[in-house]
């Protein structure tokens, strides 16, 4: 973190989407030395960009390795790969890439709570916040949840602490986050489009945590460890029976109870969100706050009110309708085999009668083995739709398939012929929405409208 002072270095801010711009519009606002750059050849939003920044070097498409070089740093947008050949040589002679979470971290002043993983992430993310603006911190949710973390900055919003989401993407281009909280909720298979492999994918993970002041990590699972030792300080989280200062669960009779050591917090069934995934996530909100607690003077009981009134975000395992006595769930944003086995787990056993999927999408490289093991054990039947239902039609069992369309209304309406009173319908794509869709919101509005016309 520093002060304001004038910046000699030259940026060149390449991808010109939400990112890009809050990049410029910080430069712009702190006086740096920018140009700006796009890689693709047409932008439709190029005049109103052009009357934004007038007198600012706009260039479309992506300038080569030397030209990238003249520049001390890039400022690269988290949907532009810079582990390609230009953006490789243009490193090699020497200029730095950065991402738009390198400067939040450079110039912020308030504490953050850094947020990453598979599955889980804008769920946590908003519980925290909405936990701690209960208990009257000012606490703003930023990052890949929507909010570009250096608008924050620009329009120099008050906060006690800052919130971040921060993708895999977000966190290539980080080097030095400094949080004063950070954690990796969970890790399963994702973006394999874009990564080498697992390896390669957990290594972007773990960038979160460097120069961490406390880590939160979960005792389920071994990958959201720190692979070096980064803080003496941290905090877990699990759905076992926790130890003297973790968060976990403990049972008394029927009821399941959100513990800290042994003490006990919430039930379970007094939260709104469902699911087993959706306590993990609950615990993780309590375990990233509780690291903040003394030095923001948080009120435990007040927060878990928060957790209590917290009625979880659209698309993701939402409720939508019963219609005929079936109920009908929008998860679109079960973007991964990853998010879709939770909601399948989590579903599973609270439902009555039987389970149906509906999925499909653009697949993202992934070979979907735990799906399949996931529907063999708790799904009646998978209707599958979208440009890569090829592939998952050879990925699961030919007894679970009950249907195969390109549309997803024709995936809709034939689960909806399929299902009977008491049943669930669990629309949960487990793929990116981009073959039919601008995005998973626009693809979840899509699916309650389907199930809208059912009625
Ligand atoms: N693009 C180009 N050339 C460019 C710039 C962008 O082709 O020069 C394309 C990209 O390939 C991509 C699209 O434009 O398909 C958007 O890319 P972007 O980097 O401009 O995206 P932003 O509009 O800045 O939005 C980004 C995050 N998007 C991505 O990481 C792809 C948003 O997360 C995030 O909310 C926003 O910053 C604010 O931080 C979205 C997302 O899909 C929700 N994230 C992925 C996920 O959650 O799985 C990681
Ligand atoms: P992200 O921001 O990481 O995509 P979300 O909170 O938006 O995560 O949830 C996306 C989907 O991931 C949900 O619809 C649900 O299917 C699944 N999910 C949520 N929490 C978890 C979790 N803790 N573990 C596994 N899957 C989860």
């Amino acid at each position: 973190m520093t002060t304001e002072t004038k910046n000699i270095k030259r940026y060149l801010i390449v991808g010109l989407g939400l990112t890009g711009l809050s990049c410029a519009r910080f430069c712009q606002s702190r006086g740096f030395n920018f140009s700006l750059c796009d890689t693709r050849t047409e932008l439709p939003a190029i005049d109103s960009i052009r009357s934004e920044f007038p007198g600012i070097d706009i260039t479309l498409g992506l300038p080569d390795a030397d030209v990238l070089a003249q520049y001390d740093e890039l400022v690269v947008s988290p949907g532009i790969n810079v582990n390609t050949p230009t953006f490789i040589a243009a490193a090699e002679k020497g200029v730095t890439i950065s991402g738009d979470v390198q400067l939040f971290s450079e110039y912020r002043t308030r504490p953050v709570i850094a947020i990453t993983g598979s599955n889980g992430k804008s769920t946590v993310t908003s519980l925290v916040t909405d936990m701690l603006n209960a208990a009257g911190v000012k606490a703003v949710a930023c990052g890949n949840i929507g909010l570009p973390v250096l608008d924050l900055l620009t329009e120099q919003t008050p906060v006690d602490v800052y919130v971040a989401e921060l993708s895999s993407f977000q966190l290539e281009t980080t080097r030095n986050l400094n949080a004063e909280v950070a954690g990796i909720l969970n890790i399963s298979p994702d973006h394999m489009d874009r990564y080498a492999g697992m390896a390669d994918y957990e290594r972007a993970k773990q960038r979160i945590f460097q120069g961490a002041q406390h880590v939160i990590v979960n005792g389920d699972d071994d990958h959201t460890l720190p692979a070096l030792t980064v803080s003496d300080s941290s905090t877990k989280f699990s759905l076992a029976i926790p130890d003297s200062n973790a968060f976990g669960i403990t049972a008394d009779g029927e009821d399941i109870w959100l513990a800290h050591g042994s003490e006990r917090l919430i039930k379970a069934s007094d939260l709104s969100i469902r699911g087993m995934h959706n306590i993990a996530n609950a615990l993780a909100a309590l375990a990233f706050i509780d690291a903040l607690r003394a030095d923001l003077n948080i009120d435990s009981d007040k927060c878990l009110n928060g957790l209590k009134n917290f009625k979880g975000l659209d698309h993701r395992c939402q409720h939508v309708a019963v219609i005929n006595g079936v109920e009908y769930i929008n998860d679109s944003k079960g973007t991964n085999e990853g998010s879709t086995v939770a909601a399948i787990q989590g579903l599973g056993p609270v439902t009555e009668g039987e389970l149906w999927l509906i999925a499909g999408g653009e697949s993202k490289g992934q070979t979907f083995a735990e799906l399949a093991a996931a529907c063999e054990k708790r799904v009646a039947g998978v209707y599958l739709y979208g440009a890569d239902r090829d592939i998952m039609v050879s990925a699961l069992s030919a007894t679970t398939v009950k249907g195969v369309f390109s549309t997803l209304t024709d995936a809709v309406n034939a689960a909806s012929e399929q299902a009977t009173s008491g049943d669930t319908v669990l629309f949960s794509p487990a793929c990116a929405s981009f073959d039919q869709f601008r995005n998973y919101v626009h693809r979840g509005e899509f699916f309650c409208g389907c199930v809208g016309a059912l009625s």
